[in-house]
């Protein structure tokens, strides 16, 4: 209360002027949002999501459950069945053609006998929304506030109509596995709602995205969904409402209660809407779930309805207060263990609205706003992706459409990976556990399309999967080859434990390791000409057919050196390892071609004026750590070269990545420059290749909304400032001469090694370091290199030319 008199108090002095709100941890604007892509405000705990357009007289709140999809073995009867017209028994005959220089028919058998086919792949539902009227309220409002407050993760509303100041809040609970929604005023007896559930009941796209671009939207494929709603009494001051249903397409089950607490005033039913009268404050406390289960081949769990309603009722009986509670201990515990700043102010303020800072960055150098997008990568990162549920996808876990453009699924030739390359460098390995958990899970049916579609052992996962383990080709062979996608999140398993240093870890994940390393080994075939050839194969969804593209070679050298490495330090597979590392060698040198490049394929055919957004064999430079400018410079000289070629503009994914590239490269100036053709408002909603930015709710545009940039930003941050990829913990690699002061705190470096650091006039000033293990560390900055002895969970000062600080 005594807040909400500042507030108006605040507005009185200044004159319509907003009051003063954080400028790194808060997003805040001045009305409702009227598009939910650009700028509804996105709530979420992992297992759930929910975008609120914060409406006066109105309120929208799209609900989400995270394995609420279609497709898979419920939606048909020959899902995970492999096409015997189709596979490796083609090989030979398009390996004929590519030697013969017969690219086209090549082509063609590849496009033929080497596609998968879609149906199956299905796409993430959305799982309801609120309609919520005030019909007293009018829209006409003063000192109208719409936030989210990253440091509690919270959304906010609050405005003022003939004298009330009415506040609504929102927020997810990781531990309680439900949401909460108040809505409130500061005079007793004013809040009166009509509250409905709203089942979606189009098919349709929502956005006019590549109609009937995806084979789910076959008409022969079922669609829309089958639900029972009931609203009833429960006593004079709570209601319920009962959501049960299940999707016509695979016949998936899900369930959604809602427990409806009145603080005060009364309610009635009419049919199923609650009507509230005057009441001091009503709370929705929200939980849902579906019998979806990861195992394969059924993926089919129980009846989700007796969880989802336990979780709602729960939350409700504790109430409010007590799940905010745990709600901050949960979730400031994972978001406040790290901090970055791009000034020396610590606490920064600002009374611009973020959409029009987001406008003004062009012009008006905002440290401070960068602050913000980093730390909503993180608010980003821990409410869409908790261990239990599925890994975050396109669209994290917000979708209020059937279709979503790409089906919202994972895409593994780079968005899926992007989401989470912040994750363990911010020390937040609670958020990659979905994703770390999600990789093993799609072996037994990768094993089969190896052998199907190559003819190996181990396993394969092309461009697009989903959570029923679709690991087969795309249906178009471009962008639909890429049996590189399981070998690519294999990475993600070493980094874990690269940065959580846990054995136990590495020992249940090797197999899956293994596995990615055994397709490589049998895939990998020298020639007649005593070449290693990767045949056929494509660069991500971009060029020729041909006998090895560059990043095939770099994902293999990077799975088989990470599973020697693991197979060493776990003291097995000897005899395998000598042959991995014997594959190794014979694997071809990358190559720099004709005008300095870093060639794309075997043979030197990359244009200089090609501008495709895919950079994928800079993969070495990054995430890989094949290319670096101390250890391969000639090979960072041609990776530069390939990047100024490409040039700056792209999807919000592709400058994501570009920063990152620059970054690797030690050029921060150059990935300033790439973050400030990123940061630029999006105003548009269908598909575009180019003009990557943000929309005004900061959600990555690529457009459309994918939240992949969002990671990639925030992660291109951390590049800026502590990199480890190189079994070094090197100290501002590459900051940008447009941030001359500022600090960081918590971040993790490979090793298990947390790192805090402090810069001043574009130099390192102080370091901290805290092993989580006694052992010696090597410590870069600019070009001293030095071995710290550091011993278990004691911090160690450095000062800024690395000479040790004494307390
Ligand atoms: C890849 C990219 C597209 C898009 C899609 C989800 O196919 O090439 O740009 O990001 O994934």
């Amino acid at each position: 209360m005594k807040k909400n008199f500042l507030f108006v108090f605040a507005f009185v002095i200044v004159g319509g002027i907003f009051a003063q709100e954080s400028a790194h941890e808060t997003l805040f604007y001045n009305k409702p949002a009227s598009s939910w892509m650009q700028e509804s405000l996105p709530i979420g705990n992992g297992y759930m999501g929910a975008s609120l357009f914060g409406g006066v007289q109105e309120e929208t709140i799209h609900l989400n459950e995270k394995t609420l999809w279609e497709g898979g073995p419920g939606e048909w009867e020959g899902y995970g069945k492999l096409d015997p017209n189709k596979g490796f028994f083609a090989v030979g005959k398009i390996r004929d053609a590519i030697k013969a220089e017969n690219y086209k028919e090549a082509h063609q058998l590849a496009n033929k006998f080497l596609t998968g086919h879609g149906s199956g792949i299905g796409a993430f539902q959305p799982l309801g929304n609120f309609k919520i009227r005030f019909n007293d309220l009018s829209t006409e409002t003063a000192t109208y506030n719409r936030k989210l407050d990253l440091s509690q993760g919270k959304h906010l509303v609050s405005f003022t109509q003939n004298g009330v100041t009415y506040q609504r809040e929102a927020f997810a609970s990781y531990p309680h596995r439900a949401m909460v929604f108040s809505f409130g005023a500061n005079t007793p007896g004013k809040v009166n709602a009509q509250i409905d559930w709203e089942t979606i009941t189009s098919t349709e796209n929502y956005y006019d995205v590549y109609p009937n671009q995806f084979p789910h939207l076959n008409p022969n494929v079922k669609r829309g969904r089958t639900e029972s709603v009931k609203a009833e009494k429960i006593d004079d001051a709570t209601y319920r409402i009962s959501v049960t249903g299940h999707l016509n397409n695979n016949g998936m089950k899900y369930a959604a209660y809602t427990y409806i607490q009145l603080k005060n005033g009364g309610a009635s039913l009419n049919g199923n809407t609650v009507c509230v009268k005057a009441a001091d404050e009503v709370i929705l406390y929200f939980s849902a779930a579906t019998d979806y289960v990861n195992i394969y081949p059924h993926y089919k769990g129980s009846d989700p309805a007796p969880r989802a309603l336990e979780w709602a009722q729960k939350a409700y009986k504790e109430g409010k207060e007590t799940l905010l509670k745990g709600h901050l201990k949960d979730y400031q515990g994972l978001y406040h263990r790290t901090a970055l700043y791009f000034t020396k102010k610590e606490n920064p303020k600002t009374t611009l609205t973020t959409d029009s800072r987001l406008v003004q960055f062009k012009k008006t150098a905002d440290p401070h706003f960068l602050e913000l997008l980093f730390n909503y990568g993180k608010y980003l990162l821990i409410s869409a992706s908790r261990e239990g549920s599925l890994p975050l996808n396109l669209q994290g876990v917000w979708n209020p459409v059937p279709n979503p453009p790409w089906c919202s699924d994972y895409h593994t030739n780079i968005n899926l990976q992007m989401a989470y390359w912040p994750a363990e460098a911010l020390n937040l390995p609670e958020t990659h556990k979905a994703l770390l958990d999600y990789i093993p899970s799609l072996v037994p049916s990768g094993e089969k399309t190896a052998t199907h579609y190559y003819g190996t052992r181990g396993w394969v996962c092309h461009t697009s999967t989903n959570p029923f383990g679709t690991t087969t080709p795309g249906w178009d062979i471009v962008w639909g080859h890429f049996p590189g996608g399981g070998s690519w999140l294999c990475r993600h398993l070493w980094d874990h434990y690269r940065y959580s240093q846990d054995i136990e870890f590495l020992r249940k994940v090797y197999p899956t390791m293994k596995g990615a390393a055994e397709f490589w080994m049998d895939w990998l075939i020298l020639d007649e000409s005593g070449k290693l050839i990767s045949c056929p194969s494509y660069s991500p969804e971009h060029g020729t057919i041909s006998s090895g593209a560059t990043m095939d070679f770099q994902i293999a050298h990077e799975i088989l050196t990470n599973t020697v490495a693991a197979s060493q330090i776990l003291k097995v597979d000897e005899a395998d390892s000598k042959l991995w590392q014997e594959k190794l060698q014979q694997l071809p040198p990358l190559k720099i071609g004709r005008w300095g490049q870093l060639q794309e394929w075997s043979e030197d055919i990359d244009s200089k004026f090609n501008k495709h957004r895919h950079i994928s064999h800079l993969y070495g430079l990054h995430p890989g750590n094949q290319i670096s400018p101390q250890k391969t410079p000639e090979l960072a000289a041609a990776a530069e070269k390939t990047l100024k070629a490409r040039g700056d503009e792209g999807t919000g994914w592709s400058k994501a990545w570009k920063m990152n590239f620059h970054a690797r490269l030690g050029k921060g100036e150059k990935s300033y420059s790439l973050l400030k053709n990123l940061v630029q408002k999006s105003t548009f909603s269908g598909i575009s290749m180019k003009n990557g930015g943000f929309y005004a709710n900061l959600w990555n545009a690529h457009p459309p909304f994918q939240i992949d940039g969002n990671f990639g930003t925030t992660a291109a941050f951390v590049e800026w400032v502590l990199q480890s990829h190189n079994d070094e913990i090197h100290l501002l690699p590459a900051l940008p001469p447009q941030i001359p002061a500022g600090s960081f705190k918590g971040f993790k470096a490979a090793g298990n090694v947390v790192v805090s650091a402090k810069w001043n006039e574009g130099k390192l000033t102080q370091v901290e370091l805290i092993a989580a293990n006694s052992g010696l560390y090597k410590v870069r900055y600019q070009d001293r290199l030095l071995s710290v002895n550091l011993e278990k969970g004691k911090p160690l000062t450095l000062s800024g030319n690395l000479q040790p600080v004494t307390p």
